[in-house]
């Protein structure tokens, strides 16, 4: 039995007041709209529905915390970059960003949810330096890589390491619907859940 085996959805959060207590290990995930955040949970969780999944960019509009175990929270954080998001939803996404990456002292690491196909983008680089900032982990999951061949999921990989080597973040490929990276994701999140 994982630790993940156990996650439970805990609490949905629309403004700065209505954050999970802020106590233990947690672990961000981030990404584009549509990158494969809520699917990349359910996956290394193996809890279909648990985060929910959209066709529709930008559904996720609120910070949803699952727990693990007492004090072990994963975060499926709201997604950036979709154009069609009116500007007051872009400024409260913002806001309530900032203000959770900035008071959030159980935030141990953040999951960076690329879409493989597109690989690492301005935001998303400009979250890693977010996060870099504030002394956290980082790790990217090249994700929906059932999309690509061989081929061209080894170059994003190679390209993504690349634009990460001046800095401790890693990544790795990953797909839900291939079961690809499971393993070595959750790997990794175990070494950032691990201590008092
Ligand atoms: N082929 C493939 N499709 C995927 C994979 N992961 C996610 N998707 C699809 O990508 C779409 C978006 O997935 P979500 O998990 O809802 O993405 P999200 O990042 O949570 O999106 P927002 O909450 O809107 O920001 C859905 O249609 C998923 O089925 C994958 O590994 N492979
Ligand atoms: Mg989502």
């Amino acid at each position: 039995m994982s630790i993940y085996s156990h996650v439970k959805f805990v609490t949905s959060a629309a403004e700065a007041h209505q954050l999970a207590p802020d106590v233990g290990r947690e672990i961000a995930f981030a990404g584009r709209s549509n990158s494969g955040k809520s699917t990349a949970i359910n996956a290394i969780t193996q809890r279909a529905g648990l985060a929910r999944v959209s066709r529709t960019p930008g559904r996720t509009q609120l910070i949803n915390f699952f727990e693990l175990a007492p004090d072990r929270r994963l975060v499926d954080l709201p997604g950036y970059g979709f154009a069609k998001v009116p500007e007051r939803i872009r400024q409260h996404w913002l806001t309530l960003m900032e203000h959770y990456f900035n008071v959030r002292e159980s935030l141990v690491g953040l999951v960076l949810i690329v879409d493989s196909r597109r690989g690492l983008g301005a935001q998303d680089a400009g979250m890693l330096e977010w996060i870099l900032a504030r002394d956290r982990l980082a790790h990217v999951l090249l994700t929906k890589a059932d999309k690509l061949n061989r081929t061209d999921s080894q170059r994003v990989l190679r390209e993504t390491r690349a634009a990460c080597s001046d800095t401790a973040v890693t990544a790795q490929l990953f797909s839900a619907h291939s079961k690809i990276g499971f393993e070595e994701a959750r790997a990794v999140m175990d070494r950032w859940l691990e201590g008092a």
